[in-house]
C-alpha cells in the first residue's frame, strides 16, 4: 500500500524589519487555513520565518541582537501556529532563531522544528553549515553575518520517524553540501525538509540570478536523486527592506524531478501528494548503499605510519 502524504511548501513573501511577529504569524495561519482546505498533512515554512533575514544587518549590541531570537517555543506570538496544527490535524515545519540555555550557558542557533498533528514539537535541527562572516565586511554590497549571530548546530543530522515515514531536516546553506543528504540517506531518510533565505544576487560577485536559481535546484535535485528521497525546500522570497531574496520553493521527488514549485515571490502554497514508497526503488537498486557503496576503495587516507589521521 502506498504511503502518500500531502505536503505544502508554504513560501513566505518578504518580512520587513518593521513587521511584527504577530503580523507574520497571521500570514502563516492564513496559509495553514488554505492548506487545511487542500487536506495537507504537512506544511513547510522557511528558514527564520518569523522575522526579516536579520543577519544582513551588522549589530554590536547583544540586546538588539537577541530581539530577533525566540527564547521559548511555542511562545505567545507562535502559539496560533500550534493551535492551528491541532485544529487542522496538520503537522508543520518552522525555522526560527533559537536562544537557549544549555549547561548554564546562553546559546544562539539557527534552528528548525517539526511539530506534529497534536501541536507537539517532535524534532529539532540546528543549522550546521553557517555561511558568511563574523565581522563587518566593507567589500560586500550587503552583509551576511550568520557566523556572528549563530553557533554551529550541535545536534548533527539525525532522522525521525514521523507521519509514517523517515524524515530529516537541514537549513538553507546545508542544502548545497552533498554530505548533508548522504548522512541522512545512510539512515534511510525518505523526506528531507528545509527552508532558505537566499539573496538573488551574490554580495561578492556578479553571478547572474538565473545561475543562483539553477544552483538552488541543482543542489536539492541532486540530493534527492542520489539518496532516493523526497526533498522539500521552501523560500522566504521577494524584496525585504531593499534586498531581493529568490523564491522557487520546490517539492522534489526521489527521482530528482520537480513535482511542484512556487511561481511568485510572495506568500504562496505549492502542494504535492508525496508517496514515501516512491523512495524504495532507488534505495533498492542504483543507490542501495549496502550493496554498491565502496567507501574502502575511495582512496581516502585515514592512516599514515600507523597513526590515524584526524578527519580533514
Ligand atoms: N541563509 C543562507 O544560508 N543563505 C546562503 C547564502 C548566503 C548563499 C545559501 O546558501 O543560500
Amino acid at each position: 500500500m502506498a504511503r502518500v502524504i500531502t505536503v505544502g511548501a508554504a513560501q513566505l513573501g518578504p518580512v520587513e524589519k518593521s513587521e511584527s511577529r504577530t503580523s507574520v504569524v497571521t500570514r502563516m495561519v492564513r496559509l495553514m487555513e488554505t492548506a487545511k482546505r487542500k487536506r495537507c498533512d504537512l506544511l513547510v515554512f522557511p528558514e527564520l520565518a518569523l522575522t526579516t533575514f536579520f543577519p544582513r544587518w551588522y549589530m554590536t549590541d547583544q540586546a538588539e541582537i537577541d530581539q530577533w531570537f525566540e527564547a521559548e517555543m511555542p511562545n505567545c506570538d507562535t502559539e496560533p501556529l500550534f493551535d492551528m496544527a491541532r485544529q487542522s490535524n496538520m503537522a508543520f515545519h518552522l525555522g526560527y532563531a533559537e536562544l537557549c540555555t544549555e549547561s548554564d550557558q546562553t546559546h544562539h542557533y539557527n534552528s528548525a522544528i517539526l511539530v506534529n498533528k497534536h501541536g507537539e514539537i517532535a524534532a529539532k535541527y540546528r543549522k550546521i553549515h553557517l555561511p558568511g562572516h563574523d565581522e563587518f565586511d566593507p567589500n560586500r554590497e550587503f552583509q551576511h553575518l550568520e557566523k556572528r549571530y549563530f553557533e554551529v548546530g550541535n545536534l548533527g543530522f539525525p532522522v525521525w520517524r514521523f507521519l509514517g515515514g523517515i524524515f530529516g531536516m537541514c537549513i538553507c546553506n546545508d542544502r548545497r553540501w552533498p554530505e548533508t543528504y548522504r548522512v541522512m540517506g545512510l539512515q534511510g531518510v525518505e523526506m528531507v525538509i528545509l527552508g532558505y533565505n537566499t539573496p538573488t544576487t551574490n554580495s561578492q560577485s556578479n553571478e547572474a540570478p538565473h545561475v543562483r536559481a539553477f544552483h538552488n535546484l541543482l543542489s536539492m535535485q541532486a540530493g534527492a536523486y542520489q539518496n532516493s528521497t523526497w526533498v522539500v525546500g521552501v523560500a522566504k522570497a521577494g524584496n525585504e527592506d531593499g534586498h531581493e531574496l529568490m523564491g522557487g520553493s520546490a517539492i522534489i521527488a526521489p527521482s530528482g524531478e520537480l513535482v511542484a514549485q512556487c511561481l511568485t515571490l510572495d506568500d504562496e502554497l505549492a502542494i504535492a501528494d508525496c508517496d514515501l514508497d516512491a523512495t524504495i526503488f532507488g534505495k533498492q537498486t542504483i543507490f542501495d548503499f549496502g550493496r554498491h557503496r565502496r567507501i574502502e576503495h575511495y582512496g581516502i587516507i585515514t592512516q599514515q605510519n600507523g597513526v590515524t589521521l584526524p578527519p580533514n
